[in-house]
């Protein structure tokens, strides 16, 4: 069987992560890792902190601290902050640690040895009155496809990378008097070399989302510009080459190589990090938001290739839409949204897991407002699941303390079950995360009207305990089949239900029976 590599984009964590990173990245990844580790599937779930950039010297100075200080104190606080999510990563890591940094000089080695790196001088935009280079998101301007803000290289309103020079009245962030452009000497990964070799491996990769796939595809169109991979700036790895001792790599360069540096710091030997990463066995699951789809299909696979030395590229790209409120996207360096620190504080993560992924942008943006979260808790989550599981279980308590054991099952709930299930697994299997929710929502309405028309408190005590046991191995069904989205919840249904190793395939069993703990309940109204 194959082993499977899951990845989440790393949250940059200059700030909070709020909402929109969560489905965007590592909540996406950890419903599909659960899944599959719910199957059997021999799992390895990675994720980090990304700690390099130039926003994390804008925010440092404007909080008065360095930017190390601020990393690690942001790196601690989205760790803890990411367990009460119940985010089962394996591994999370940071990309300012030092396997990251050996790592990235040997690979930055490897390109260069190889041809692929090559000097160039640029025009690059400085400030006259703070007398420096500035580099990506220390310019602002309207960017030239949408209007919207253009900040460094890349809109944070289309998400669109944009020529620096190409932003209409670019200024500096840190005076905002506008730039001027001076010439100097920077390293770039020379990707038209790559076009022939990238072409191929696109059109090949058939489990890619749609949406990964139409983004490479339109960026691949516009023909292959070698990318600069060092900024002036002074936080972030040193660039290890003569005269670039005031540089540091882009923070594009070296993310991406933490998802390896995070495999060996998870590994601990050389041997079993390169059967993660050197292994045709190895199928590399990558979850990302659409504005980072370029970095994970083209630039990242490009520099592993470069290396010659058959590390493995990504076989499956998910990119997902933006989650958006009143219009906005949610962003981090522009303080908009909730962030997961306010999220938790007022509601648990299971609430906010169940509402992100019914809102889970497959395909386009979603809004997320309140009003949406209240309506989709009270009337999905709190009426057809919660208010299912504590009449069923109740109703098996006060009369039996237990399960009672029947062994007849009428065919139409067998069949209704083995269908939906084989829907379920197929939507996850897919990432269409928000259309397998929907199939448990039905199948929970099927088990509500199970109950409910059958009205076993006014049969005889036989026909009962049949519809006690088939109804208790619904809400058993439920359970497991929610617990990719809702764990805590799940978890929960089993104690009570005092059910242990549970397996994805028992979710279309009626094989449950024996005793049950007395039930408290699980989901109030909001
Ligand atoms: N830190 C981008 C983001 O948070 C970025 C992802 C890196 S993945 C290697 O939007
Ligand atoms: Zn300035």
């Amino acid at each position: 069987m194959k082993r499977k590599l899951i990845t989440s984009a790393l949250p940059y964590i200059h700030g909070i992560p709020h909402l929109g990173n969560i489905i965007g990245s590592v909540l996406q990844a950890d419903v599909y890792s659960r899944f599959c580790r719910l199957r059997g599937e021999n799992v390895l779930f990675i994720c980090g902190s990304d700690s390099h950039g130039t926003m994390f010297e804008i925010t440092a100075k404007k909080e008065g601290t360095t930017p190390e200080k601020l990393v690690y104190e942001n790196h601690r606080k989205v760790k803890e902050i990411f367990r009460k999510f119940n985010l089962s990563f394996d591994y999370y890591g940071i990309t300012d640690s030092e396997t990251n940094r050996e790592l990235t000089s040997y690979i930055f080695g490897k390109l260069d040895k190889n041809g692929y790196i090559k000097e160039k001088e640029v025009e690059s935009a400085y400030c006259d009155n703070c007398k420096r280079f500035l580099s990506d998101r220390l310019i602002e301007g309207i960017c030239p496809f949408c209007g919207g803000l253009a900040r460094g290289d890349q809109c944070d309103d289309c998400g669109k990378l944009i020529d620096i020079k190409e932003i209409i009245k670019p200024h500096c962030v840190l005076c905002g008097k506008p730039i001027v452009f001076k010439k100097i000497t920077h390293l770039f990964l020379d990707l038209p070399k790559f076009e022939k070799e990238l072409l191929d491996f696109v059109e090949k990769s058939s489990r890619w989302s749609k949406l990964a796939k139409t983004e490479t595809v339109g960026f691949l169109k516009q023909g292959l510009k070698p990318r600069a991979i060092t900024r002036d700036a002074t936080w972030g790895f040193k660039v290890p080459r003569k005269d670039y001792e005031n540089k540091v790599f882009y923070v594009w360069f070296d993310a991406p190589i933490g998802y390896l540096s995070f495999t060996k710091e998870y590994c601990g030997d050389e041997k079993e990090f390169e059967d993660w990463w050197k292994n045709k066995d190895t199928e590399l699951v990558q979850f990302m938001a659409k504005d980072n789809t370029i970095f994970h299909s083209i630039i990242f696979p490009a520099m592993l290739k470069g290396c010659r030395e058959n590390w493995k590229v990504v076989d499956r790209l998910v990119s997902c839409g933006w989650l958006r409120t009143e219009g906005i996207k949610f962003s981090k360096s522009r303080g908009k949204g909730l962030t997961t620190e306010e999220a938790l504080k007022k509601y648990p993560a299971d609430y906010w897991r169940f509402v992100l992924i019914s809102l889970y942008p497959e395909q386009n943006d979603s809004v997320f407002s309140m009003e949406i979260l209240k309506e989709t808790i009270n009337n999905e989550f709190a009426d057809i699941i919660g208010n299912f599981v504590h009449r069923v279980l109740s109703f098996c308590y006060s009369n039996y303390k237990e399960v009672p054991k029947i062994d007849f099952v009428e065919d139409k709930i067998l069949e209704e079950t083995k269908k939906i299930y084989r829907e379920i697994t197929k939507n996850f299997e897919e990432c269409r995360f928000q259309e397998a929710l929907k199939n448990i929502i039905h199948y929970g309405k099927i088990s509500n009207a199970y109950f409910n028309n059958n009205e076993p408190w006014k049969k005889e005590e036989e026909e009962k305990k049949k519809i006690s046991f088939i109804s208790a191995n619904l809400v058993k069904n439920l359970a497991i089949l929610l617990y990719p989205i809702v764990p805590k919840f799940s978890k929960q249904v089993f104690d009570f239900l005092e059910v242990k190793n549970i397996k994805w395939e028992n979710a279309k069993e009626f094989d449950f029976s024996g005793k049950i703990k007395e039930l408290k309940p699980l989901v109030d109204k909001l």
